[in-house]
């Protein structure tokens, strides 16, 4: 038996899960996790969401809102998506807990205190505008490789790992202003002196994937500089030695350390030893975007700790929509809470595994989704478990029948039917997961075109022993499903063995023990249906509608009256007004709207006076996210007519009051 640890990448804790998540790491994790435990393999799952960094930080100011306030929002809607998706994580946690703080420190200590770790006197971006320097997300600008709009750390386009400083024309994420280049210090990793020892890894290692291997052999040929693994910011884990106060770890090193720490919980929990796992078998899955810092960056932190590396990194490449790239800003996106409110999680485990392998890029459209579901699993695999059951209840008094003198059609089914458990986990193992579905699928469309062919609905009047040997061979074959489609479609799986009564159905092997004659199956109702194209009209049309909603919150025309309730409005008075220079449109104003003063920036100044406006009654929208406008900080907004700008003038209202 093989201990297996498999990891997940830590997902940013500063948004729900889409399409893109689930395709590139948790879906096929999931599928190599659900199958290696089915054959007998200790397996030992982990992720957890990664909370510090500037992904957060940059989310919580724009918020007004504390950085673990946000990053305990989305852990809580990750939680919940991974969950309704079904993927069997043995533990996920957050790298905002304890033990994870302690077992972060500690690994940089260690390093510092071994010399792998040094200060370095270095160049930094700040903003004059915020007085602070500028890691990562709070800089965006051009990538100085390949010249797309990058952020701080990371060139999305063409996949490089950044230093702020390397950008041209960078821009501060908050105020937007030009940031200038400071002194300061920081603490880097000698990663350069591993150079060697990581080309051996990568260029010398045949189990690595074609594409992880690829990228990081290019990298590699340019040679590696040493890497900064502190930040100035007040968000994250303090670095632990004297003469660093105010620095934080760099959110990467400490992410990486999140796989650790989860199975530490783990281990505390249950008593076993994570360690165990990680010195037998470790993959990791990742999204290709992270290859970089998953085959080059942890190795060598790995190697200075004198671990053992990882066996294999997997990484899942884009999943587009409908044709485009997805994207979460412009809400070109399918939220997982939204699929699964709609359909069954097992539909789209189905679709994102079989639509193209891990390693192209695949896209997922409405309508193809619709026809994979209708034409393959509510046709072939469910038309086919469908009429074996109702024909077993109907014909064979619900009891699988006698299979005697077998015909050529029949020994050709059968050898299909016991070949196919051995293909399908020899495709898993090597990671080709699409081919393994592919099988079933292909399996269940021989199974049909047998069935059709036999005509058991004609042979029961003329040639029993042919219908009998057909319905022997598809219960057969039912059975096979239950248990080869688990990893892929657990719930689907589940019911196909409910109706048959597995008791072993969690067991790989037990898919080459034939049900024995006469045994009993249960009434079955149809496991998949077809999706109308009304449904599928209603989510192209919804999602056309949220491309033009702004914000990565989901939002469609209609609103019910739940959505109503968080609307937050009240009645407020003027207090003072002004005009904001250099704009015609704006005013600063100073909105008493009961329990405090509000400041709100108001495109008023066409249609008013500044002194008009003072001890006038407003409707105000008071839990709308503060924002910047033209450097000055509003947090609310006046209700009033678009055009006219015509004021809602709640007279009679007394301050404070809320509209409900
Ligand atoms: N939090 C997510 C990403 O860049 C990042 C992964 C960490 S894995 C150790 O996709
Ligand atoms: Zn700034």
């Amino acid at each position: 038996m093989t201990k297996i640890f498999i990891s997940c990448a830590l997902p940013y804790a500063n948004g729900p899960c889409h399409l893109g998540h689930i395709r590139s790491t948790y879906l096929p994790a999931d599928i190599f996790a659900r199958y290696n435990r089915m054959v007998g393999n200790d397996v030992l799952m982990v992720c957890a969401t990664d909370e510090h960094g500037t992904p957060i930080a940059v989310k919580a100011d724009k918020e007004n809102k504390k950085p673990i306030e946000i990053s305990k929002r989305y852990h809580d809607m990750i939680v919940r998506d991974v969950e309704s998706m079904n993927i069997s994580l043995d533990n996920f946690t957050r790298t905002t807990d304890k033990i994870h703080y302690e077992i972060a420190q500690n690994f940089f200590k260690d390093l510092y205190e071994s010399g792998l770790i040094y200060k370095l006197d270095i160049q930094q971006l700040y903003c004059n505008d915020c007085h602070k320097f500028l890691p990562d997300r709070y800089v965006e600008g051009l990538c100085p490789v390949c010249g797309s709009e990058a952020r701080g750390d990371h060139c999305e386009k063409c996949g490089r790992a950044l230093e702020p400083t390397e950008l041209d024309s960078p821009r501060c994420m908050t105020c937007g202003g030009t940031p200038v280049i400071k002194d300061t210090y920081q603490y880097a990793f000698k990663l350069s002196e591993f150079e060697d020892t990581l080309k051996d890894y990568i260029n010398n290692n045949d189990n690595l994937p074609a594409n992880v291997k690829n990228y990081a052999s290019n990298w590699l040929k340019e040679g590696l500089n040493d890497w900064v693994l502190t930040r100035d910011m007040d968000w994250g884990i303090p670095v632990p030695i004297d003469g660093a106060e105010g620095k934080v770890l760099y959110v990467w090193i400490e992410a990486f350390l999140g796989y650790i720490s989860s199975a530490a919980q783990w281990s505390r929990a249950t008593g076993v030893k994570w360690e165990d796992y990680w010195n037998d078998y470790v993959v990791h899955f990742i999204g290709k975007d992270i290859i970089y810092h998953h085959s080059i960056f942890w190795p060598g932190l790995l190697k200075a700790h004198d671990c053992k590396l990882p066996d294999m990194i997997y990484a899942g490449e884009f999943l587009s929509l409908e044709g485009e790239k997805m994207s979460t800003s412009k809400n070109w996106v399918i939220w997982i809470d939204d699929f699964v409110r709609d359909f069954d999680a097992d539909l789209l485990r189905y679709y994102l595994t079989i639509n193209a392998p891990l390693n192209k890029d695949s896209d997922f459209s409405w309508d193809d989704f619709q026809r994979r579901n209708n034409d393959e699993l509510a046709d072939v695999i469910g038309n086919l478990l469908h009429r074996t059951f109702t024909f077993t209840r109907k014909f064979f008094d619900s009891k699988v029948p006698v299979y005697e003198n077998p015909s050529d059609d029949d020994l050709k089914f059968e050898s299909q039917i016991k070949a196919l458990p051995d293909t399908v986990g020899e495709h898993i193992s090597n990671y080709e997961f699409r081919e393994a579905l592919l099988e079933i699928f292909k399996v269940a469309k021989s199974g049909n075109k047998y069935f059709n062919d036999q005509e058991p609905w004609k042979a029961v009047k003329q040639d029993f022993q042919k219908a009998s040997n057909c319905l022997y061979l598809s219960n057969q074959l039912a059975k096979v499903m239950a248990i080869v489609l688990k990893p892929f479609l657990p719930s689907k799986a589940d019911e196909i063995a409910k109706i048959l009564s597995l008791s072993n159905a969690d067991e790989w092997d037990d898919a080459k023990v034939f049900l024995p004659e006469g045994y009993a199956v249960k009434k079955a109702k149809p496991l998949f249906k077809k999706i109308d194209d009304d449904v599928i009209a209603y989510q192209k049309e919804k999602l056309q509608k949220n491309l033009n909603d702004s914000g990565d919150e989901n939002m469609s025309d209609i609103i019910d009256i739940d959505y109503f309730d968080k609307v937050d409005i009240r009645i407020g008075q003027i207090k003072e007004a002004e005009k904001i220079e250099k704009s015609d449109k704006l005013l600063k104003l100073q909105v008493d709207i009961g329990e405090e003063t509000r400041q709100i920036v108001a495109g008023l100044a066409k249609f008013y006076n500044p002194e008009e406006l003072i001890d006038r009654k407003v409707a105000v929208l008071v839990n709308l996210k503060p924002a910047k406008l033209f450097g000055t900080l509003s947090e609310g907004m006046l209700l009033a007519t678009g055009e006219s700008g015509a004021l809602l003038t709640p007279d009679d209202c007394d301050i404070g009051e809320q509209i409900q």
